[in-house]
């Protein structure tokens, strides 16, 4: 039988992987949608078949039709619904971040832990974006040397009124914690933010752009560029600076890169948002999660990614608040995520 899949939120990512799973995924099916706003879930039930709609999390857990979770609620409600799904056993994707703070992170991975085995793979999609993965096996082929520096920029077209300074690190930064601590193998120990004169065209609330760097334990520096309500374009660039050369990604627009010369300019699109431009990594990391839960494994990002990510965003927030550079304070890495 196929696995079948409960969608715990259906905003905009949650409603990406219904179509997803729909579509896309063979050997998996949408078994049940979960959203708070009830109308919201009954609407996308309706168009599946064998889907049911609820309205709380455990409801969905508890229906012997569904075998694995995808979380994809608000990240302040993760922690709740990782510790029914581990009480259960239930395999879990869940979007980032894992939680918001460290201090619920590592609830969750002493839940897992007292579990016995891994059942969460968190949602750090760039690892399956081809792009970075062919960055990521160039750095560790090692014909570059180590890698020195790493220089980002992450750029969204705008974002909610409801963005805040603390989300620019929570919500987008964050994706750069976690493809840094991955390309280089290293943890990141500290965190500095900066901040330019702000775009006058930015929302009223927000210091934008910012920019946010990073230290590692290898010594190595990686600066982040968050430019949130850039206007334009959807872009997440990277460019490893390393001992015998650079390797960069990111360069054309997304939309699979086409240059065009037309009307006396030279030139290509751009993407204006995450959903396409990683629409293959979302596909990639999907597949290979349905595929490992079919066949019983939990695989790709760990639930430690997600607490390594959530110390860093910690300290990112207060360097960010205070102006000062700002240690991470983490536990060592358990031998369970070794
Ligand atoms: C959003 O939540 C994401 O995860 C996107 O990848 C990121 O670019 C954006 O800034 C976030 O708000």
């Amino acid at each position: 039988a196929p696995l079948g899949i409960a969608v715990i939120g259906t905003g905009k990512m949650g409603a990406d992987h219904v179509r997803r799973v729909r579509d896309l995924i063979s050997g998996a099916r949408i078994a049940a949608v979960v959203d708070i706003d009830e109308a919201r879930a009954a609407h996308l039930a309706d168009g599946i078949d064998g889907c049911t709609a609820y309205t709380e999390p455990a409801a969905a857990m508890d229906d012997p039709a569904v075998d694995a979770l995808i979380i994809a609620s608000p990240g302040p409600a993760h922690e709740a619904t990782l510790l029914d799904a581990l009480a259960r056993d239930l395999p879990v994707l869940c979007e980032k971040p894992l939680t918001p703070d460290a201090e619920s992170a590592l609830r969750v991975l002493e839940a897992e832990q007292r579990l016995g085995h891994r059942r969460i793979q968190v949602g750090f999609m760039r690892r399956f974006d081809p792009e970075h993965a062919r960055l990521k096996r160039v750095l560790a082929g090692g014909e570059l040397g180590r890698t020195l520096l790493l220089h980002c920029r992450h750029r969204n077209v705008s974002v909610h009124d409801y963005f805040t300074d603390e989300m620019l690190i929570t919500d987008s930064v964050v994706h750069e914690m976690d493809s840094a601590r991955w390309l280089l193998e290293q943890e990141i120990t500290a965190v500095t933010v900066l901040k330019p004169a702000r775009s006058s065209l930015s929302p009223r609330v927000l210091s934008d752009p910012q920019l946010v760097l990073f230290e590692t334990a290898g010594g190595a520096l990686v600066d982040v560029e968050i430019f949130a309500a850039s206007g334009f374009g959807y872009q997440v660039q990277a460019e490893a600076v390393c001992e015998r050369g650079t390797a960069r990604i990111g360069e054309g627009g997304g939309v699979g890169g086409v240059l065009t010369s037309a009307a006396g300019r030279w030139g290509g699109e751009i993407d204006q948002d995450y959903v396409t431009r990683f629409e293959e990594a979302y596909d990639r990391e999907v597949r290979h999660w349905a595929d490992a839960t079919r066949r019983g494994e939990t695989t790709g990002p760990t639930a430690w990614d997600g607490y390594a990510a959530a110390a860093v965003c910690e300290a990112g927030v207060r360097a960010q608040a205070t102006g000062q550079r700002t240690e991470v304070t983490m536990i060592e890495r358990p031998a369970f995520y070794a």
